[in-house]
């Protein structure tokens, strides 16, 4: 098959789109998409400084990556989990984020749990309630906790994470199959900022999981090729199976169940009045982050805990 635009061999072909494009003018195109979802759904602006969230996988080098080509002021993030399981995840995916970096000359903030809380990822979810069977739970709290600070003590305008339309289908998925309209009113490429909580956009929310994949590839980003290995089995894994599935069938599949979600929000077909009503959010005590607890925020708290247990 050949380029949509040019005589060359096409490198990818969305059946969605009904696209199938060469190297280049995939890459064109990729930039081209995304900085019109950051202008549609007003996403940042030239002047901001925006935080990247960076984990060493594809998704969010291919982030960074795209923005730097755009223009954009950027600083990433790395947050070191402590996993290790084997097959040295965290040091690896931070040696991957560290060598992006590097060649890039961007600027790279690596906070490692474990230095800075006294307790890895893995140890404080043995020491804690929380903790028992998965170490996710305490893992996001942890990561949400970080990201805030991070961006709040630098003065950052905003936080972007690498979430593609696969993930956000999965997420949209689970929280449809359970009615969570909390969840459902806050799922979206913007999640405004309110109460000390900073802004978080989501650039590749409408992009396919092999659209990244692609693209990282073929600007020869290296990546971490494993999941983490606490992803196994978790619920939006196999959603996203379901969804594969359902895509295989009928291509656009996904997509449409996103975008067509999004417009619905945008009709106002939730009672935003009653649901999206924020949550009065106070001060923790202990670290001055936003909290809707009456004195410790959850993270204060977990870590309470673990300093008692250990
Ligand atoms: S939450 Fe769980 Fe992830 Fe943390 S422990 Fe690994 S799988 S990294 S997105
Ligand atoms: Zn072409
Ligand atoms: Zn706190």
């Amino acid at each position: 098959m050949h380029c949509r635009h040019c005589e060359l061999k096409a490198v990818i072909y969305m059946r969605q789109h009904k696209l199938g494009v060469c190297k280049t003018h995939y890459l064109e195109w990729v930039l081209k998409q995304t900085q019109r979802f950051i202008n549609l759904y007003e996403m940042f602006a030239e002047t901001d400084r925006i935080l990247v969230a960076v984990s060493g996988g594809k998704d969010s080098l291919a982030l960074w990556d795209i923005l730097q080509q755009l223009g954009y002021n950027t600083t990433g993030l790395y947050i070191g989990l402590g996993i290790d399981e084997g097959i040295g995840y965290s040091e690896e995916s931070l040696k991957l984020s560290e060598t992006f970096a590097a060649k890039r000359g961007l600027d790279l903030r690596v906070v490692a749990v474990g230095q800075e809380y006294g307790a890895t990822i893995p140890e404080i979810a043995k020491t804690t309630q929380r903790g028992k069977g998965k170490p996710c739970s305490v893992c996001g709290l942890t990561k949400r906790h970080i990201m805030n600070k991070v961006a709040r003590d630098g003065k950052f305008d905003i936080l972007v994470t690498g979430h593609n339309l696969d993930d956000e289908a999965a997420v949209l998925f689970g929280n449809t199959l359970n009615w969570l309209s909390g969840y459902l009113l806050r799922q979206g490429p913007v999640l405004e900022a309110r109460g000390g909580l900073i802004r978080k956009t989501k650039p590749l929310c409408r992009f396919y999981e092999r659209e990244m994949a692609a693209y990282a590839l073929l600007r020869g980003i290296e990546y971490i090729y494993e999941e983490c290995p606490h992803a196994k089995g978790a619920k939006t894994i196999y959603y996203k199976e379901l969804l594969n599935q359902l895509e295989a069938e009928r291509p656009g599949a996904k997509m449409y169940f996103y975008l067509n979600f999004l417009k619905a929000k945008e009709r106002g077909l939730f009672n935003t009045d009653i649901e999206a009503a924020p949550q009065v959010l106070g001060t923790c005590q202990s670290c001055g982050q936003p909290t809707s607890a009456p004195e410790l925020c959850s993270f204060c708290r977990l870590m309470d805990n673990v300093r008692r247990e250990t």
